[in-house]
């Protein structure tokens, strides 16, 4: 059976396991260290199901040892941002999160393909596999699909043009040195440079998508003060883990494990991949424009940056 677990039943956790309760994909094992909470959550989910003709198995539990032989976990324990805050400082608490989750993984589950979506995004995948000792291609963090979902539903507005025709690809790290790429951009398969050309959309104004989509999930945050983007996220993993258990075999922008790709060794970073039933089963290596070189080195020094504090925290 797809046993599927969930680390962490707070706003995104919680998005997941309605979403996948939907889809009937395989049980569901929710873990959270709150008292009650995921026992909560998962109760009342389960008695939404006869509503909807759906049978599934949901449990929700404090017990991390629950989490045992899953397909797949997806983990989005810990703190979220607070408006005036980066991402980059929640990276003490989320780190010694990652450090307890990585050790049970290590223990219980060690066979699963592992999802990360806790942020820092980039160091925390980074620091879970060092824990964990989980395969490079058994693990990856989820963050450019729902970069690349943020830029594609701005264009789309902008453009007065459907999201499903809105094609893009963010790398680099999930931070404000995210790298939108302009050049894998396109409208209905026309590249976004001949609605340029055209004058279907004014290049400034592209800038400026290009920013709000960095600004993505800061944005939300100052909206809703007390809590970040949640919905987004969830889809986003879902359809990383869907890519994973049907073998769907779907190019994604995920922060992989780079061992020489882009130039990059030993870091998570933002880049397309092929997920399918063996995990990551490629990165693609794209030819990238001078520019698009400069930002996307850019960022990975961002994440190198968090990395080392990562490095210093491992006991
Ligand atoms: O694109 C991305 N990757 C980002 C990720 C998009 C949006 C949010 N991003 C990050 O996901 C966010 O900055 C947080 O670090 C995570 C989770 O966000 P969420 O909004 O779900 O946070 P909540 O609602 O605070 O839920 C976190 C839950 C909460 O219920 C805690 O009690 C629980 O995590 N928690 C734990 N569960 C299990 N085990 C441990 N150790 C634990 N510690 C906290």
């Amino acid at each position: 059976m797809n046993k599927i677990s969930l680390i962490g039943a707070g706003n995104i956790g919680t998005v997941l396991a309605y979403n996948l309760s939907r889809k009937q994909i395989g049980p569901i094992t929710m873990v959270d260290v709150v008292e009650g909470l995921a026992k909560g959550k998962c109760l009342d989910l389960s008695q939404s199901l006869p509503i909807e003709n759906l049978n599934i198995k949901i449990e929700g539990t404090t017990d991390i040892s629950a989490i045992n032989d899953s397909a797949v976990i997806i983990i989005t324990a810990g703190i979220a941002r607070k408006p005036g805050m980066s991402r980059d400082d929640l990276i003490e608490t989320n780190f010694s999160i990652m450090n307890e989750i990585g050790k049970a993984i290590k223990k219980f589950s060690p066979s699963s393909f592992v999802i990360c979506v806790t942020n820092p995004l980039d160091a925390m995948v980074w620091s879970l596999r060092e824990i964990s000792g989980i395969q490079p291609n058994m693990i990856s963090g989820m963050a450019g699909i729902l970069d690349s979902a943020r830029f594609r539903f701005f264009l789309s507005q902008e453009l007065n043009i459907s999201v499903e025709s809105v094609q893009t690809m963010v790398l680099g790290g999930h931070g404000d040195t995210m790298v939108p790429l302009l050049d894998l951009t396109s409208v209905g398969g026309i590249p976004i440079k001949k609605f340029i050309e055209k004058s279907n959309i004014k290049k400034e104004k592209l800038e400026q998508i290009v920013e709000r989509t960095r600004n993505g999930g800061g944005e939300v945050v100052s909206l809703m003060k007390n809590s970040s983007a949640f919905y987004s996220p969830a889809c986003s993993a879902v359809e990383m883990l869907e890519s994973y258990l049907y073998d769907q075999k779907k190019i994604l922008p995920c922060s992989a494990f780079l061992n020489g790709e882009y130039g990059v060794k030993g870091l998570f970073v933002g880049v397309p991949v092929i997920i399918g039933k063996k995990g990551i089963e490629k990165i693609i290596e794209l030819d990238l424009s001078n520019q698009s070189k400069k930002e996307f080195q850019k960022s990975v020094e961002a994440v190198e940056q968090l990395v080392k504090k990562c490095k210093k925290l491992l006991v």
